[in-house]
């Protein structure tokens, strides 16, 4: 059975040694909230492991945890704390995770700080836990890490253990590709590249994975099938997992004595008060001045509600050795001084400010209590003291909830507000307090059922099924891949043979892609190759591309080859003159050329290449979302424009192109294929075209698809620059024994 190693910065403890015995104390935190609701979950867990074991950093010495991890140790997992420099870290969490990483990602790019020790600081204590972790893993362990102070970490595990199953998860929001671009370039790669280095990248809502795949895609250039990302001969996945809450124990927490007692307690305390509520770490994300100027609108425009509400503003403490955290306390308290200057009276305070941790009990009997709860952080990645409000409430109360939280995507029943603006904030603490009863409960009752059906123990189990599955799709991939044995098996066919075709695709397999079609000719080495394996009088060797047959002529045309033009529309056998295999009158290009020059107008870098029987829009060198965006809107028009003609559109790598029907790869390959009725047939492409190469001849010949997309090719093989020393090693060299590539 495997291990589960959970790596976050922090453990979720700090040691207090301050009266000679040692006493733990829990830090609080959704993070901690949700992976301790998992380890603690009393249901079915489902994922079995051997060993629970947590990774992160401490508050206490070596010497300290030495002296006491005996008493430690034992509990609901493995403890295993990361030790460093102080200064170090605080460069890295005071620093670039909380002074660049922290506010840039919640849209505070004012706030944000770009300084390079930070950055430094942030990349060595990345480099303190892989080596940490590199120390205890072994091979079947399932290694989860979390958030962004460990953005790094995932690529750092991964050069040392390629096989590793690794999952992330960023329990902040990822922002938009225009907010996450002002990092600098190197930062930005790195940070994306650390990620990359998962198997499995976990986001709370859709958008959020999706500004992550849109920026993987604008920095690094990759592109993604389905949410699946292609990056180093791996496949990476990034998907959704709104984060749950320890349901459970809220439910029961509203049957335990004790919160029944202190909820009773607070209720008669405040008489038939309405009990506002909300708690929040200090932070200025949480948009707590923003929420205390929608409760002074509410007291200013609605009088009648004066004396008969109370707010109990819960604050708890937080980061508060970094300025901008620091100030803020100042100003809530200042703000929350003059609400009750102005509005209090000798037997009413309309605020109860509190500024200190809660214990659990407290906590919830606060929720319970409350009439409603006010959320209404600026941004936050999910926010789960609204869901253990909504678990909480036994009998109506109001969620009101920021739309700029993750947890306004699943909670839809909640009054949903923009924080920012004070009178709606108002109006909807207004109607919040006369909603009526049944109401409520109807809006609690399928926000609640949503609750229990993913809760934690879901989301964990959930998010490790997907990072199996992704890894046993990798298998799979990896299966196809040419390995040493194989190539071994065609070279020893090939040589076996007396008559063999070689039938290879042109652009992106014999040559790279360029940005300018015309300037994609072969180099020295392909022509010198090209011309080696035809002059060996077993060999038939085809070109078999998309390009037309001036070009070709042009490029290869004095070494002797088979070549088929524009898909197969011409065919060249060698030595002998281009013969064309249909005949269609050409004004059909009258109506498409049109269609394309708009797309040329409406997306700068896109070219137009036109050939005797086909007509392309190449957007390889255009913005890549308006690319995609600008070839799925011509695709439509195309498909429209040549359903029932003899015409159709070929949706190929960066291109579309319009040409006759009757003529493909695949019907040409076969026929190249019957016409030279060889023993041995090994065929190479690289685009979405070439699928019909390797579908026609199936069972026929080896087939090779370069890159690792899904294939009908046997097999595949990285990337293009791998080509030519694969067809080198199995074709001319005989004597050698085949090496890996
Ligand atoms: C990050 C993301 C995302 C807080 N103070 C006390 C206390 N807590 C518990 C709450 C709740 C948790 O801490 C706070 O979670 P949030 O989700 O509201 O916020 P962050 O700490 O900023 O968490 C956030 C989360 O990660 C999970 O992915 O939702 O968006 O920013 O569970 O109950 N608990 C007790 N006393 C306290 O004083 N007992």
């Amino acid at each position: 059975m495997s291990r589960l190693i959970i790596i976050s910065n922090r453990l979720p403890f700090s040691l207090d040694l301050s009266e000679g015995d040692v006493q733990i104390r829990q830090s609080s935190g959704g993070l901690v909230s949700a992976i301790k609701g998992y380890f603690e979950g009393t249901a079915d867990t489902g994922t079995k492991f051997s060993e629970k074991i947590w990774v992160g950093s401490c508050d206490f010495s070596k010497e300290n945890w030495d002296a006491h991890k005996g008493s430690l140790q034992g509990g609901d997992f493995t403890v295993e704390p990361v030790f460093m420099d102080q200064e170090v870290y605080s460069n890295y969490y005071n620093g670039f995770s909380n002074s660049t990483l922290w506010p840039l990602f919640h849209y505070f790019p004012s706030l944000t700080e770009y300084k390079k020790e930070h950055f430094k600081a942030y990349i060595a204590v990345n480099k303190i836990f892989a080596k940490r972790i590199i120390e205890i893993m072994r091979p079947d362990d399932v290694i989860w890490v979390h958030d962004y102070q460990l953005m790094i970490l995932p690529r750092l595990i991964r050069k040392a253990n390629i096989d590793a199953t690794i999952g992330f998860f960023l329990h902040i929001p990822f922002p938009t590709y225009e907010i996450y671009r002002l990092l600098p370039l190197q930062w930005k790669k790195a940070i994306l590249k650390g990620l990359l280095g998962s198997d499995l990248v976990g986001f709370h809502t859709y958008d959020y994975a999706q500004y992550f795949i849109n920026s993987v895609k604008m920095i690094l250039g990759l592109d993604n099938h389905y949410n699946i990302l292609h990056y180093q001969n791996r496949l990476v996945k990034a998907d959704l997992f709104p984060i749950g809450i320890d349901y459970k124990k809220f439910k029961k927490a509203s049957e335990d004595e004790a919160i029944i007692t202190f909820r009773n307690e607070l209720l008669s305390n405040f008489g038939d008060k309405k009990i506002i509520f909300s708690v929040d770490r200090l932070d200025y994300t949480k948009g707590l001045n923003y929420r205390l100027n929608g409760y002074e609108n509410f007291l200013e425009r609605y009088p009648e509600w004066r004396e008969k509400v109370i707010f109990i503003f819960n604050i708890i403490p937080s980061r508060d050795n970094i300025p901008a955290y620091n100030k803020r306390r100042k100003m809530i308290e200042e703000k929350v001084s003059a609400i009750n200057g102005r509005f209090s009276s000798i037997k009413w305070q309309p605020l109860l400010y509190r500024y200190n941790h809660l214990g659990f009990n407290e906590l919830c009997g606060l929720y319970q209590a409350a009439h409603i709860a006010l959320i209404t952080p600026l941004r936050d990645g999910m926010n789960l003291v609204a869901k253990e409000f909504v678990a909480s409430c036994n009998d109506g109360g109001v969620l009101i909830l920021s739309e700029l939280t993750g947890a306004a995507s699943e909670l839809n029943e909640a009054s949903q507000v923009n924080p920012t603006d004070a009178e709606e904030l108002a109006d909807t603490i207004a109607s919040a307090l006369k909603m009526p009863l049944e109401e409520q409960k109807e809006r609690m009752k399928a926000m609640q059922q949503r609750l229990a059906d993913y809760d934690v123990v879901r989301w964990v189990n959930d998010f490790l099924e997907q990072l199996s599955s992704i890894k046993k799709e990798q298998q799979k991939l990896q299966v196809k891949m040419l390995e040493p044995k194989i190539v071994s098996k065609i070279k020893a066919d090939y040589e076996k043979a007396g008559k063999r075709l070689i039938l290879l695709d042109y652009d992106g397999t014999l040559a790279p892609f360029t940005k300018i079609p015309s300037h994609a000719a072969p180099d020295k080495n392909t022509l010198e190759f090209l011309n080696k394996i035809s002059s060996d009088d077993r060999n038939e060797v085809a070109i078999i591309s998309g390009r037309d047959s001036k070009t070709l002529s042009k490029w290869l045309g004095h070494l002797s080859l088979t070549f088929v033009s524009e898909h197969g529309v011409y065919i060249k056998y060698k030595n002998q003159e281009w013969e064309c295999q249909t005949s269609v009158a050409p004004e059909w290009k009258d109506a498409v050329r049109p269609m394309l020059q708009s797309c040329v107008t409406r997306c700068a870098g896109s070219l137009i290449e036109e050939k005797q029987n086909t007509l392309s829009w190449h957007y390889r060198n255009t913005h890549q979302g308006l690319g995609f965006i600008r070839s799925r809107e011509l695709l439509n028009n195309l498909m429209q424009l040549t359903s029932n003609t003899p015409l159709q559109v070929i949706d190929g790598n960066k291109v579309l192109e319009v040409r006759l029907t009757g003529v493909d790869k695949g019907i040409t390959a076969l026929k190249l294929h019957n016409h030279f009725n060889p023993e041995f047939t090994l065929c190479i492409g690289d685009d979405t075209t070439d699928e019909d190469m390797f579908k026609s001849l199936e069972k026929k010949a080896y087939t090779i698809k370069i890159g690792n997309d899904a294939t009908a090719a046997n097999y595949n093989i990285p990337t293009q620059a791998d080509v030519l020393p694969f067809l080198e090693q199995v074709l001319t060299t005989p004597k050698v024994a085949a090496e890996t590539l």
